[in-house]
C-alpha cells in the first residue's frame, strides 16, 4: 500500500465511523479496526484479565482486523467523562455500573435498588432474562448498543475509617462517597447519611484526604483498587447489587464487518461469564485476604436498613420514578418490594 492509499483510507475511516483504522507502515496490510474499550477497574480485577484473553481471541480469530485495546484504571477518564467520549464516539468502548449509566439511560439503575436482590441466582436470572432484555433495550435506544452479557462487579458493602458501621444509625450524618448516580445519592440519604458524588476515579485520594469518611464496594474491587489502605472497617451490608454493562458506540461498532462483529461479541460475552464465575470464586476468600490487610469486619442485619428505606420512602419514590413495567421486572424476579 503507497502512502498515499493509507492515508485516504485513514481519512475514509475516520469519517465513515469513529473506530480507528489499523495500517502497517510500508507494509501489505489491509486496514482494519482498534476498538478501545475503558474501565474503571485495575489491570487485576477479573474484568480486566478477562477482557485481555478475549482481545487475544478476538485477534486470532480476525487475523489480526480487529484489536480491542484495553484502557484500565480509568486512564481514558473518569466514568462520567468517558461516557461521554463512548457518546460521541472519541473512545469505542467501556464497560460502566447501570446505575452511572442512568445519568443517560435512568431505567438503567433499577438492579440497584436497595436489597432486592437476594443472592446471585436471583441477579443473574434477572439480568440474563427479561429485566436484562428491557434494560438493553433501554439502552440501544439510548443509541448505545450493550453487549449481551452483564459483568459482575458485585454486592456491596460498606467501609468506614473512623467508626464501624453496625446499624442504619450508624450512618446518620456519615461522609460518604457514591458514584455519580441519582439512586445512589438518593438511597444514602434515605438512611440519614451525607452522601457525596465521586468517580471512583478519586475514590481513593478522597478517602486518603478525609474528604469523606467511607465509601461502598463490592470486596474485589476494595481488593484489587487497595482501598483497604485507607479504610480500617467493613460492614457486610450487600446492600445491593451492581454489574457493569459492556457498551459500544453505534457508529464505530457498526462500521465493523458483521461477520467480525460476532467474533467480538461472542469473545466478551463469553468472557462475562468467565468472569462472573471468578468473582464467585473470589468471594470465598476476599474476605480472610481483607482481613489480613487489616480491614475489620461486622456483618450488621440487613432488615434494619431495608425498614429505613421504606420509612424514608425510598421504594415507593423509585417505583414511579422507573415506571410499573420496569418495577414489574424486579419484582418478578425478586418478590414485592413495597
Ligand atoms: O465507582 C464504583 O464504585 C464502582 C467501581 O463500583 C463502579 O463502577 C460503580
Amino acid at each position: 500500500m503507497t502512502a498515499i492509499t493509507s492515508l485516504r483510507r485513514r481519512t475514509l475511516f475516520g469519517m465513515a465511523g469513529a473506530s480507528l483504522p489499523l495500517f502497517s507502515i510500508g507494509g501489505a496490510q489491509a486496514a482494519g479496526t482498534i476498538l478501545r474499550l475503558s474501565n474503571n477497574v485495575p489491570m487485576s480485577h477479573p474484568l480486566n484479565q478477562r477482557l485481555s484473553e478475549a482481545a487475544t481471541l478476538i485477534r486470532d480469530e480476525t487475523a489480526g482486523q480487529v484489536e480491542l485495546r484495553i484502557f484500565p484504571s480509568n486512564q481514558l477518564g473518569a466514568d462520567t467523562d468517558v461516557l461521554s467520549q463512548v457518546r460521541s464516539g472519541a473512545v469505542q468502548m467501556m464497560t460502566i455500573s447501570g446505575l452511572i449509566l442512568s445519568t443517560l439511560v435512568p431505567v438503567a439503575a433499577i438492579n440497584g435498588v436497595g436489597f432486592s436482590f437476594p443472592d446471585y441466582p436471583t441477579v443473574w436470572k434477572a439480568m440474563d432474562g427479561e429485566l436484562g432484555s428491557f434494560l438493553r433495550a433501554a439502552i440501544t435506544k439510548a443509541g448505545l448498543i450493550p453487549m449481551e452479557k452483564i459483568w459482575d462487579n458485585g454486592f456491596r458493602q460498606i467501609t468506614s475509617g473512623s467508626r464501624p458501621i453496625e446499624s442504619p444509625a450508624d450512618l446518620a450524618n456519615f461522609k460518604i462517597r457514591v458514584p455519580v448516580s441519582p439512586l445512589w445519592t438518593s438511597m444514602f440519604s434515605a438512611f440519614g447519611a451525607s452522601p457525596t458524588s465521586i468517580n471512583f476515579a478519586e475514590v481513593y485520594s478522597a478517602l486518603q484526604t478525609r474528604i469523606v469518611d467511607g465509601q461502598e464496594n463490592p470486596l474485589a474491587v476494595i481488593e484489587t483498587a487497595k482501598i483497604y489502605e485507607v479504610q480500617k472497617h467493613c460492614a457486610m451490608t450487600n446492600h445491593m447489587w451492581d454489574g457493569f454493562w459492556l457498551i459500544a458506540n453505534r457508529r464505530a461498532f457498526s462500521a465493523v464487518p458483521a461477520s467480525q462483529r460476532r467474533i467480538v461479541e461472542n469473545a466478551l460475552n463469553a468472557a462475562a461469564m468467565r468472569e462472573r464465575e471468578d468473582i464467585a470464586t473470589l468471594n470465598q476468600s476476599l474476605e480472610a485476604q481483607l482481613k489480613g490487610h487489616r480491614l475489620q469486619f461486622n456483618t450488621p442485619d440487613p432488615a434494619a436498613f431495608r425498614t429505613k428505606l421504606q420509612q424514608a420512602g425510598f421504594y415507593a419514590e423509585w417505583k414511579t420514578r422507573f415506571g410499573p413495567q420496569a418495577w414489574d421486572l424486579l419484582e418478578a424476579a425478586v418478590g414485592k418490594l413495597a
